[in-house]
C-alpha cells in the first residue's frame, strides 16, 4: 500500500523528495491542490473542506499512511483530517514532530517563520509550549517568500532583500533557533543560514518529519519490504505548465504529473 502525501500545491514535494530518498522501497501518491492554493491565505473552514476531500481521495487509493505535507493544513485542519482518515491509516503532520524535537533540546528562544494561516493559528507556539512552557517562541508571518520561491527567485537579489527585511525584524532578535514552518522554505535555507551567519540553528522539517514517519510505520509493522519496487503517482487539481516547471525544481526532473480534479463542494 502506498504512502499518501498532500499539500496545497508543489511545496509538499520537499517532503516527498525526502520520502523517496530515505524510503526507496515505498510507493507514493502525491496530491497538490493547485486549484485551491494558496492555503496560506484561506480560512480554517475552507482549508478543512479541501483537506478532508483530499484525504478521502487518498483513502480511495488504499494509502496505508497520509502525510499532511502542508503547514497551513496541519495548523488548521489536522483534527478533521484524522477523523476522515479513520483508525486504519497512520496520519502524520508536519508540526508536532518538529515541536517535539525542539521542546526537549538545549534551546531558549525559538523563532518560527511561516505563512499567515499558520502563524495566525499559533499552532507551533501552542505545540511547543504544551511540551515545554519555559521556551520562548516568537512567530512571524513571511508571506512574500512563497511567491518569490515559486516564481524562481530563490537565491537571487530579490530573495536576499525579502529575507533580510524579514529576518532582521526586531521580533526575531536574540533567537537561537529558527523553524522553517512552510513547505517552501528549505529552498532558501542556505540564504537564511548566511543571513544569521551560522549563529542561529536552522530547523528544517522534512528530515525530522520523514524520520518520524519511518518510526511510526516500523512500529506498526507497515514498512514496505526491500523487494518492493516503488511506484510514484503525482496529481494536481489544476494542471498548468508553470506548475510542471516549478515541480521539477522541488522534486527533480523525472517527475510525471497527472491532472485530477476533485469534485469539491463550494
Ligand atoms: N504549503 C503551504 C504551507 O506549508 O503552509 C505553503 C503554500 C501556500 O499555500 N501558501
Amino acid at each position: 500500500r502506498p504512502i499518501g502525501v498532500f499539500d496545497s500545491g508543489v511545496g509538499g514535494l520537499t517532503f516527498a523528495k525526502e520520502i523517496k530518498r530515505l524510503l526507496p522501497n515505498e510507493s507514493m501518491i502525491y496530491f497538490g491542490d493547485t486549484q485551491h492554493l494558496p492555503y496560506g491565505e484561506k480560512s480554517k473552514e475552507a482549508i478543512t473542506r479541501f483537506s478532508v476531500d483530499i484525504t478521502n481521495f487518498l483513502k480511495s487509493h488504499n494509502c496505508k499512511a497520509i502525510l499532511v505535507a502542508c503547514n497551513s493544513a496541519t495548523a488548521n485542519s489536522i483534527d478533521g483530517i484524522k477523523e476522515a482518515a479513520g483508525d486504519d491509516i497512520v496520519v502524520i503532520d508536519v508540526i508536532s514532530p518538529v515541536a517535539e524535537k525542539v521542546a526537549f533540546e538545549l534551546r531558549d528562544r525559538i523563532g518560527v517563520i511561516a505563512t499567515k494561516a499558520t502563524i495566525n493559528s499559533g499552532a507551533y507556539k501552542k505545540s511547543i509550549k504544551k511540551l515545554n512552557k519555559h521556551l520562548k517562541v516568537v512567530e512571524m508571518a513571511t508571506p512574500l517568500l512563497v511567491p518569490v520561491i515559486e516564481e524562481g527567485y530563490a537565491n537571487t537579489a530579490i530573495s536576499k532583500a525579502v529575507l533580510e527585511t524579514y529576518l532582521n525584524h526586531k521580533k526575531l532578535e536574540g533567537i537561537d533557533s529558527i523553524i522553517l514552518g512552510c513547505t517552501h522554505y528549505p529552498l532558501v535555507e542556505k540564504e537564511i543560514r548566511q543571513i544569521f551567519e551560522g549563529k542561529v540553528d536552522i530547523i528544517n522539517s522534512p528530515l525530522i518529519v520523514v524520520n518520524y514517519l519511518i518510526y511510526l510505520l516500523s512500529r506498526e509493522g507497515k514498512l514496505a519490504s526491500n523487494e518492493n519496487i516503488p511506484t510514484y503517482d503525482f496529481f494536481l487539481s489544476d494542471y498548468t505548465d508553470n506548475f510542471v516547471k516549478v515541480s521539477k525544481r522541488f522534486f527533480g526532473k523525472d517527475i510525471q504529473l497527472n491532472e485530477k480534479r476533485l469534485d469539491i463542494k463550494p
